[in-house]
């Protein structure tokens, strides 16, 4: 029997980063997966269960449940006795969360944006706020441009929330052309996304 059950949807780039840290630490044969919908507006009631926040990913686990990304994905890291994703000192560890930090946030700008384009009643929509996030979205990948270099090396699990963050932006924001400012992501994404955990998750187009 399974021994976790993880809250997701193929589409959501959070699960995906705890979905690719399961396979990389090889805990995903344990896990039992459970495909879920759900937006702000539609809810789902065993999520709700299981995460106040009402949000994906989340991981039941032995009788505890956890939430959000950086913290499941943290856990399953302190399950499996091989080359830890969340290096544990140092200024490694820094570098590493502090780009988990800059894809979450990019992906919470696009998150924001999304709904408003696509949930929010179209007469209702605010441009300026849409703007405000693009904007962030525009700033974290120039920075990531900048700091290209430090993205190198072994997967990490700053690294492995960059890919899911870029994978999210081809999935929705496709217009954005994020590749054509950025030629130094681009060139580290397109190697990356071959790697097998990457490659398995990549989200299907919806
Ligand atoms: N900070 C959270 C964000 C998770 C999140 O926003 N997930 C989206 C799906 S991609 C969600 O569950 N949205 C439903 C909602 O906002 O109610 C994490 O890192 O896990």
């Amino acid at each position: 029997m399974a021994r976790m059950k993880l809250y997701y949807s193929p589409g959501s780039p959070y699960a995906r980063k705890a979905r690719v840290v399961a396979i990389e630490t090889k805990l995903d044969k344990k896990m039992e997966m459970v495909n879920v919908a759900l937006t702000p507006v539609a809810p789902n009631a065993d999520v709700d269960k299981h995460n106040p926040i009402g949000k994906i990913p989340a991981l039941s686990v032995k009788g505890m449940d956890l939430f959000d990304s950086p913290v499941i994905c943290e856990y399953l890291d302190n399950q499996h006795k091989g080359r830890k994703l969340f290096p544990r000192k140092g200024r490694d560890r820094w570098v590493a969360l502090r780009q988990q930090a800059m894809a979450d946030g990019l992906l919470d700008a696009a998150l924001l944006a999304r709904y408003e384009n696509a949930l929010r009643p179209e007469d209702k929509r605010w441009t300026e706020w849409n703007q405000g996030q693009v904007k962030k979205i525009k700033a974290v990948l120039a920075q990531l441009e900048a700091e290209a270099k430090s993205l190198k090396g072994k997967l990490t699990i700053g690294t492995i929330a960059v890919a899911c963050a870029l994978g999210y932006l081809d999935l929705r924001f496709g217009d954005l052309g994020w590749r054509n400012e950025h030629p130094k992501l681009a060139k580290w994404f397109a190697q990356t996304s071959k790697l097998p955990a990457i490659k398995s998750t990549v989200p299907p187009a919806a």
